[in-house]
């Protein structure tokens, strides 16, 4: 909440559309206009003149006004509250859309917990059950993101119903005004959900819609704050849409996977259905310790980072500090374990998986049905029976195949092996021994991996540039 009202103190733009008129003619010209104001967005109806009472229509559609914006709640139509009127005329409406809290606070894991802990009388369990459900849908459709239900404990996001004070600073106010809030990502209170007791929630259109509601809090939850864009959920204000056709507008699409990137494929494995999780992923936490490992083969997929070994794979999402840990099998069962390279070409869409004599193509996240081929289709001789390490570089086309202390490159847009190769690898990679067990390229540099070390290698510079632990990518504590 500290996050929320931050928010609107930063951005509050100044609007210099006053005509200099006397004061009286002004205050005319303000209460039309906020009239006209909340008769668009907060369903004003009739006319203000009982406005100088300090309980009449117009005055609670003026504290209601304030209350979505985080405004100091006088009903009155002082210079802040003009000023966010005002907003949409400064041309604000159309751009800037979405945003986040001061400091862009998210969850840095992509597993959520959450726990219902209490109910409103106003609707049965399970309708209020499955609003929640649905509501966390809404997100996890479009983001990386699991939100699993628990009963007991401690959960990353607590949702509860209470009326007026209730644990916190911010106590409700009755009936209308604050429906809810929701605390930005963080530990203890953060991603915390409350809705107002004094609220009338319903599964339907009468009273406030809890799914609705529930899926404009739990992007604050999730670090969104609120957008400009009138179509966007987390636009300010509520209006009924009917659940079970819901669509998330594109601008919280948006605003969200900017936030965590976009869901993960899974691969379709033969004879099974589709599925959206993988039962068998387990994660390592950002504390957990390093495992001591030389990796066989380490690429980048859609973004995501893998790294294999033996019969598993890790997994890192760049937007997150844990990394998953998965078999081999239970993501491809048609691949073998022991993979000793691993490659991205992004221009199709492919990575290809050496093993031996053999290599298999992805195609996305699916094995591709021709697979596994002869890795003399690519132009090896017989000698070679094994590849190390294989890297593609954008910059130049080629990728780099590493044998022994030999490397060789071959032209991706011919489809051949660059003739003068072989080469020594301490000629093509100086400073980097005349060994690579695995590698790949990201954020312009090529990261080639050897024993428990790995070197971070400018191509243009033609030197290495760092040189890091192998598991610097893992988030993990090495043991000292
Ligand atoms: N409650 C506000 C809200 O969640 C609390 C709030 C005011 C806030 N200003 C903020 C939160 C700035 C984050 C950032 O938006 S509310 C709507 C909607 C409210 C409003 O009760 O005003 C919904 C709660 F969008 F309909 F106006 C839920 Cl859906
Ligand atoms: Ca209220
Ligand atoms: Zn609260
Ligand atoms: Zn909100």
């Amino acid at each position: 909440m500290k996050h929320l009202l931050l928010l609107l103190l930063l951005s509050v733009t100044y609007c210099s559309a006053f005509p200099a008129v006397s004061e009286s003619d002004r205050e005319e010209d303000d209460a039309k206009f906020a009239e006209e104001y909340l008769k668009k967005y907060y369903k004003l109806e009739g006319t203000r003149q009982s406005r100088k009472k300090s309980s009449s229509p117009f005055t609670e559609k003026i504290r209601q006004m304030q209350e979505f914006f985080g405004l100091e709640v006088t009903g009155k139509l002082d210079a802040d509250t003009m000023e966010t009127m005002q907003q949409p005329r400064c041309g604000v409406t159309d751009v800037g859309e979405f945003s986040t809290f001061p400091g862009r606070p998210v969850w840095r894991k992509k597993d959520l917990t959450y726990r219902i802990l209490n109910y409103t009388p106003d609707m049965s369990k399970n309708d209020v059950d499955s609003a929640i459900r649905r509501a966390f849908k809404v997100w996890s459709d479009v983001t990386p993101l699991t939100f699993t239900r628990i009963y007991d404990g401690a959960s990353d996001i607590e949702i509860s119903f209470a009326a007026q004070v209730h644990n916190d600073f911010y106590p409700f106010d009755g009936p209308h005004g604050t429906l809810a809030h929701a605390f930005a990502p963080g530990n203890a209170i953060g991603g915390d959900a409350h809705f107002d007791e004094d609220e009338t929630w319903t599964p339907g259109s009468n009273g406030y819609n809890l799914f609705l509601v529930a899926a404009h809090e739990f992007g604050h939850s999730l670090g969104l704050s609120h957008s400009n864009n009138p179509d966007a959920l987390m636009y300010p204000t509520y209006h009924y849409t009917d659940p079970s056709e819901y669509q998330l507008p594109e601008d919280d699409v948006n605003g969200i996977q900017s936030l965590y990137g976009r869901p993960i494929v899974q691969p379709t494995q033969p004879g099974k259905p589709t599925t959206t999780t993988t039962a068998t992923t387990t994660t390592t936490k950002p504390s957990s310790a390093c495992p001591n490992v030389t990796f066989d083969a380490v690429t980048i997929l859609r973004g995501d980072m893998i790294f294999f070994k033996d019969q598993h794979f890790w997994r890192k999402i760049p937007q997150f500090t844990e990394v998953e840990y998965n078999p081999i099998k239970s993501f491809w069962p048609g691949l073998p374990n022991g993979i000793q390279a691993a490659y991205e070409y992004p221009e199709r869409d492919q990575v290809l998986l050496f093993k031996g004599t053999k290599y298999w193509v992805l195609s996305g996240y699916e094995v591709s049905k021709d697979s596994p081929k002869s890795i003399y289709e690519l132009g090896f001789p017989r000698i070679v029976k094994k590849v190390d390490a294989a890297v593609y570089n954008d910059e130049t086309g080629k990728t780099y195949f590493f044998v022994d202390d030999k490397y060789w490159s071959y032209d991706e847009e011919t489809q051949r092996m660059d003739k003068d190769f072989p080469k020594k690898i301490n000629e093509g990679f100086p400073g980097i021994g005349n060994k690579v067990n695995s590698a790949f390229k990201t954020n312009g540099f090529l990261y080639l991996f050897h024993g428990n070390r790995q070197y971070e290698f400018s191509t243009s510079k033609r030197r290495v540039t760092r040189i890091l632990k192998n598991t610097s990518w893992l988030n993990c504590e090495s043991k000292k």
